[in-house]
């Protein structure tokens, strides 16, 4: 299988990072095929760079175009770098991307959430170099997320390409994360893994260093550095395992990075050096409990997306930084990554703020048929067509090696979920996911647990999959999809499914990942009505009650963070309302609700 190591750019010694962001040319490739690297791209439309391009235009055409987009900029290399190996890397193009220097294809890549690089000393000039993208909004059978997608032709025979998302997030499409031109010496450090093993009653962990070198040093030294940037150890080899004692712990909220310090020398010289940053801790399913450095661990917190006005899908570092204070003031300790894995940056930022992250592939819409009348519908369960249409394997493959590769050092990172609400209870559900959580297990070198997260025809009688987790992660919106606006019965139906899981797989801890009500915040009603906020009050007490009354219930992750935006229908009033938070983060009445319950339980014991 095709490498994915990417180490994150950073400026170092023997590095140094440049930033291509900013605003580039853009245009609409229409029709298609008429348009080529070849030569510079003929527009005056602008699109700024990273960020989806859908909001950032008044015309709706080109906002809900779906096919093909060029973007283009101009770039010169300092000469004191052109001796160096330079190096092109795009944080993630969603969701298909060609890129061309100077008309020359370097790199061609596919998923829209994962970075990707090419060396590209060999199709720089000097003087001014071009450096442009072709894109593809387009998500098929075979893609990530999955779409339900058509192609016509019009009438002078050009191909129309629509696309009908079959998840709840808007199809934003861009470029989405940050393009650097890096450069690294030739003989340079390609990847580095870290594996904390910790001898929690002695107060000490042995790190395992895996260093993969591009190239030849004579010697590799390895070097580990506290907060305060002190050597606490320090060894030599591609393969070092180095002794920490008095070790601090990374804890939920409470972080302790250290730093890997990893030289590469030839005859005495430094060659390259590359610092990753890692948090000692350790992971462990026993008995029902989710365990973080030996103690219980309970979740409180959020689904998010990665989402915002005007950026779309794109970086938004000042959010990120925001989302997170918002979440530690409720007394949250956590998000899951739904429906895709997010940027470095963010990834960077709960391993240095203490936040645990279920980090998930962009797997979502991997279902045909959806219906929630579980009792009258057990036949077409049983004949549901999912997995014998689907074509999703390979990409499926290649989106959990790219996510480990990425984030497998992450600290923050305590659990990989291998998709979002596929149809795990259609025949064929257990052949498609066993070879992907193999696989997702023998690539982590940390042997994270492992889930998936089950829509609410997942039940303990129709499930076929749940042998495959560790922790089983249920969606359910008793309340809003089913029964809506009556709450009666709520407590009771979660509690007695949360019961027949503890007792089918008494082993497994279950979270919940998702359940919520559309808020139209402003909205009241003295009648508890579906969507003012006294009804979303009212139905996150209803869950609680039901919550606490199961041992082996070990998490809460509320649907959703914030509001987002979402394709156009009737469920929908300009996107997805059941943020705790507005999509500009302002906090609905139940945020109160949910601060004052989250701040009393405590985080592990
Ligand atoms: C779900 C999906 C999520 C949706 C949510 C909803 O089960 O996992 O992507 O946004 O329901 O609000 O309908």
């Amino acid at each position: 299988m095709e490498e994915f190591i990417l180490l994150y750019p950073i400026t170092t010694h023997s590095r140094v990072v440049l930033n291509l962001d900013g605003v580039w040319k853009f245009k609409v490739e229409e029709p298609v095929g008429s348009i080529t690297a070849a030569t510079p791209l003929q527009t005056t439309e602008v699109m700024a760079v990273p960020a989806s391009f859908n909001d950032q235009t008044d015309n709706p055409q080109l906002r809900e175009h779906n096919g093909y987009f060029w973007y283009e900029t101009n770039f010169e290399v300092a000469d004191l770098l052109k001796t160096q190996r330079l190096v092109l890397r795009f944080g993630s193009v969603t969701h298909e991307a060609w890129v061309y220097v100077n008309g020359t294809e370097v790199a061609h890549h596919k998923g829209g959430f994962t970075p990707f690089e090419a060396e590209v000393n060999d199709a720089l000039v000097d003087g001014t170099n071009r450096l442009s993208v072709r894109l593809s909004n387009l998500l098929d059978y075979t893609t990530l997320p999955v779409g339900n997608f058509t192609e016509t032709t019009d009438d002078a025979g050009n191909p129309q390409y629509s696309v009908d998302e079959n998840f709840d997030f808007y199809n934003y499409a861009g470029i989405h994360r940050p393009v650097k031109l890096y450069s690294t010496p030739h003989d340079y450090i390609k990847d580095v893994t870290v594996v904390p093993d910790i001898d929690l009653a002695h107060q000490q962990a042995t790190i395992h260093l895996t260093t993969e070198v591009g190239g030849t040093f004579d010697t590799v030294q390895v070097t580990i550095l506290d907060e305060q940037h002190h050597p606490v150890a320090q060894g030599t080899g591609t393969d070092a395992s180095l002794t920490i004692d008095n070790v601090h712990l990374w804890q939920p909220l409470n972080a302790y990075l250290y730093t890997a310090q990893i030289t590469g020398l030839r005859d005495g010289q430094v060659v390259d050096t590359y610092e990753e940053p890692f948090g000692v801790r350790q992971i462990e399913v026993t008995n029902g409990q989710f365990k973080i450095n030996g103690a219980p661990f309970y979740f409180k917190g959020f689904g998010k997306h990665e989402d915002t006005y005007v950026n779309g899908k794109g970086l938004n570092e000042a959010y990120n930084v925001l989302d997170i204070k918002l979440m530690k003031s409720m007394g949250a300790n956590s998000f899951r990554t739904s429906h895709y894995p997010y940027s470095d940056e963010m990834m960077r930022l709960c391993d240095r703020e203490g936040i645990v992250v279920i980090d998930e592939t962009p797997a979502v819409g991997l279902m045909l048929n959806f219906n929630f009348d579980i009792e009258n519908k057990m036949d077409g369960l049983n004949k549901d067509q999912t997995w014998s249409t689907l074509k999703t394997t390979a990409a499926h493959r290649q989106v959990i090696q790219e996510m480990i590769d990425r984030d497998k050092n992450h600290a923050c990172v305590v659990m990989w979920s291998i998709s979002n609400e596929s149809a795990h209870y259609a025949p064929g559900a257990h052949d498609y996911f066993a070879p992907l959580f193999d696989l997702a297990r023998q690539l982590d070198p940390q042997k994270r647990p492992c889930t998936y997260v089950a829509i609410m025809m997942t039940l303990p009688e129709t499930d076929r999959c749940t042998d495959l987790v560790d922790v089983i992660s249920l969606n359910r919106y008793y309340g809003w999809y089913l029964n809506n606006g009556d709450l009666s019965d709520v407590t009771k139906t979660v509690q007695d499914e949360l019961e027949q899981w503890q007792a089918k797989y008494p082993d497994k801890p279950i979270i919940y990942t998702e359940y919520g009500a559309d808020t139209i915040a402003g909205v009241h009603s003295p009648y508890n009505e579906p969507f003012s906020e006294e009804y979303q009050v009212d139905y996150y007490k209803q869950y609680s009650t039901a919550f606490d009354r199961v041992p082996h219930f070990v998490g809460e992750q509320v649907w959703n963070f914030a509001d987002f935006q979402t394709k156009f229908g009737i469920q929908r009033v300009q996107g997805n309302k059941k943020g705790l938070f507005t999509r500009s983060r302002e906090p609905k009445m139940v945020v109160h609700y949910l601060s004052e319950r989250w701040n009393n339980i405590p985080n592990q014991g």
